[in-house]
């Protein structure tokens, strides 16, 4: 009779059954979930002129002109809109290269970074 004790040696930290005379190595549930993804949301005013607006997704979210055209329309009507989704730390720097971009220009555009649900 073959004997209950595998042949190799298995890992004890994986989770295994027995068949038969044989050990089945289960493959380990995946435990990492992807990192939390956060949103660069730009926020609608009535002072801050639409070119900078564009200018400023241009340059900061790497869209062209047709694309930060459309999403500052959009933040205009709508009274905010996305700009980019990022991990935490690259949205946040987004954040702060607007504000500070705003703040020298003497504009009062907002923007503010929010975990995708
Ligand atoms: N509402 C502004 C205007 O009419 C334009 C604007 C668009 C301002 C988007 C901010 O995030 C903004 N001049």
């Amino acid at each position: 009779m073959a004997s209950d004790i595998p042949s190799k040696p298995v890992d004890p930290k994986l989770p295994s059954r027995d068949v038969g005379d044989s050990v089945v190595l289960e493959r380990r549930t995946q435990r990492t979930k992807p990192p939390q993804m956060y949103q660069v949301v730009m926020l609608n005013d009535d002072y801050t002129p639409m070119e900078f607006v564009v200018a400023v997704i241009q340059e900061f979210f790497s869209k062209d002109r047709e694309t930060a055209t459309q999403i500052m329309l959009k933040i205009h009507l709508d009274g905010k809109g996305i700009c980019g989704v990022y991990s935490r730390d690259v949205a946040a720097t987004k954040v702060d290269q607007v504000l500070e971009a705003a703040k020298k220009a003497g504009h009062p555009l907002q923007c503010v970074s929010e975990p995708v649900e």
